[in-house]
């Protein structure tokens, strides 16, 4: 998998959220959750890596959901940009910014990508005819009209993409459209339209996604059969809601031009002096919006940009109880409820031991969660540390004993280690936790075999040097854990601590480095979840 050198300045980005409405456990699982890992590891090797976010807040659905709630959509796109920064930062994703691209950085450089595009022929006006309601008098863009899917002939979606199918497709070609605000049949009617020419893209996006070894072959093979597929994509909508057209009235650059521009608009706030240095840029996106990342993306960069997506992580969606996440269905967790009833850290956890780096989906089951969290949080690692911190609280008067490595188990906690760092550089996140688990797993082995508890009986100066040794070692493997453990779970990583005062990264865990420390007040990490508890939380979030 790719290596990125540490002199390289790396923008992690993850999918910017429609600023319209809340967010769910499903949202987070593909983008937010991952990127927020693989940045913080980064960060721990020393990296110059930022993590860049944004409200997507134009387009039909915002506009549609503002005018639904009798708001100005520049309010409506405000509060939930800041319900979402809040509820992310409450799951611990640590962005560097999460701006918006309703913002006069995201303005400025989508007008100037399609001056630049339109300038050079990749961007050419055509009379088309639009979808426009006698009633509501005024035309209907995407998420205004409704109607059958043309591929899938999955029925309710809207004009400009299918959530079934993942198509994307000319709002004519959808069959029994209606007005998705008063219900009428839509006249068509005559209008300038600006067109991307994607079809002039064919062989730079196949030479792209064939020569780029990062992005998933999944993924890629099944882009690549849309080559030949490839339509001029229409960027224009008639309202007046998103980025002007330079020399229009009342026409806007479709939101899926401004949007992925809105990664570097947020790079170039954060950064203004060098955010044209970061041209390492990590895209975390779900599988839903691989079409306008794999497609419409690079070849708008490839002519109006200095730089191309170095990998582009694709991960499926989550189910919930084996069945599809459905706001309209009201059958979702929202993340502000997952962390009131399971709380930030456990579902990092939970949600990354179960999702592959792939784009299948996943299945979020409270039972699952309950045996995972009980047996491999709390049995595994919240076990180990509380006995090892409890003992030298006890019978070392609360200080780490120094000791002497040893060597057979830091051979094997170093090998551990750099698999689990080597999986991270390859984002293969729950492989890389996995390991994790597996050096916790060897500290209570190690514990149990040397048995201080019987050493500091025996009135013997060689027994009580040497339950020395083990609390020296196993308190060494904690800070470990720690450093191993916080771009999964931050608030633990804090907690532990103040539990367990230690310096050290992902550079140096594998070494038993953990000089003589006081400890802080000792307590569990974690809690378990018994039957009761989760029958109980079942009823709040499921049983609504
Ligand atoms: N807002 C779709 C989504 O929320 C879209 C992503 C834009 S990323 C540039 O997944
Ligand atoms: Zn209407």
């Amino acid at each position: 998998m790719f290596n990125i050198d540490k002199n390289e300045k790396i923008v992690v980005t993850a999918a910017l959220p429609y600023a319209n409405g809340e967010l769910h456990l499903g949202h987070i699982r593909s983008t937010y959750l991952p990127a927020d890992i693989y940045t913080r590891f980064l960060c721990s090797l020393g990296y110059d890596a930022i993590y860049v976010c944004a409200s997507d807040a134009h387009g039909t659905p915002i506009l549609f959901g503002a005018e639904q709630a009798g708001q100005q959509p520049e309010d409506y796109v405000r509060y939930w940009h800041d319900e979402h920064e809040r509820v992310l930062g409450e799951l611990g994703v640590r962005f560097d910014i999460f701006y918006t691209t309703h913002s006069p950085e995201n303005i400025e450089l989508s007008q100037n990508f399609f001056t630049m595009l339109y300038k050079e022929g990749y961007i050419y006006k055509k009379e088309t005819e639009r979808f426009y309601c006698p009633k509501c008098e005024r035309f209907l863009p995407d998420r205004f009209v409704k109607g059958i899917c043309p591929y899938c002939g999955a029925e309710d979606q809207y004009s400009d993409s299918c959530e079934q199918c993942g198509r994307t497709y000319d709002q004519k070609e959808v069959k029994d459209p209606h007005c998705a605000v008063c219900g009428a049949a839509p006249i068509l009617k005559k209008s300038e339209h600006y067109f991307f020419q994607l079809t002039k893209f064919k062989d730079f996006l196949t030479d792209y996604l064939k020569n780029n070894k990062n992005l998933q072959d999944e993924v890629k093979n099944y882009v690549l059969n849309w080559l030949d597929d490839l339509r001029d994509w229409d960027i224009t909508r008639d309202m007046t809601w998103g980025v002007p057209i330079p020399g229009e009235k009342d026409k806007v650059l479709y939101v899926w031009f401004d949007a992925p521009i809105g990664y570097l608009s947020s790079l170039k706030k954060l950064r203004p002096d060098d955010w044209q240095d970061y041209k390492t840029m990590i895209h975390f996106i779900g599988k839903d919006i691989v079409y306008h990342h794999y497609l419409f993306w690079p070849s708008m960069l490839s002519k109006a940009w200095h730089v191309l997506p170095k990998a582009m992580p694709v991960r499926g969606f989550l189910r919930l109880e084996g069945k599809k996440f459905s706001k309209s269905r009201n059958w979702y967790i929202s993340i502000e409820d997952g962390i009131k009833y399971f709380g930030a850290d456990y579902l990092r956890f939970y949600i990354t031991l179960t999702t592959p780096y792939s784009a299948e989906d996943g299945n979020f089951s409270l039972k699952e969660f309950q045996e995972r969290i009980n047996s491999e949080l709390v049995g595994n690692v919240g076990n180990f540390v509380y006995r090892v911190l409890s003992f030298i609280s006890s019978r070392f008067e609360g200080t780490v004993p120094e000791g002497e490595p040893d060597q057979e188990l830091w051979k094997e906690v170093k090998k551990l280690t750099d698999e689990a760092t080597q999986l991270m550089k390859e984002i293969k996140l729950k492989r890389a936790l996995e390991k994790i688990l597996a050096i916790s797993a060897l500290g209570n082995q190690y514990f149990q075999k040397n048995k201080p508890w019987s050493l500091v009986k025996s009135d013997k100066e060689a027994d009580e040097q040497a339950a020395a040794n083990v609390l020296y070692n196993a308190a060494g493997l904690v800070r470990t854990l720690g450093i191993l453990l916080e771009p999964f779970c931050p608030f633990t990583a804090a907690e532990l601590k103040k539990q367990l005062p230690f310096e050290g990264s992902y550079v140096d865990a594998g070494e038993p480095l953990l000089k003589s420390a006081k400890l802080g007040s000792i307590k569990p990490l974690f809690k378990t979840f018994d039957d009761e508890e989760i029958e109980k939380i079942r009823g709040k979030v499921l049983e609504k």
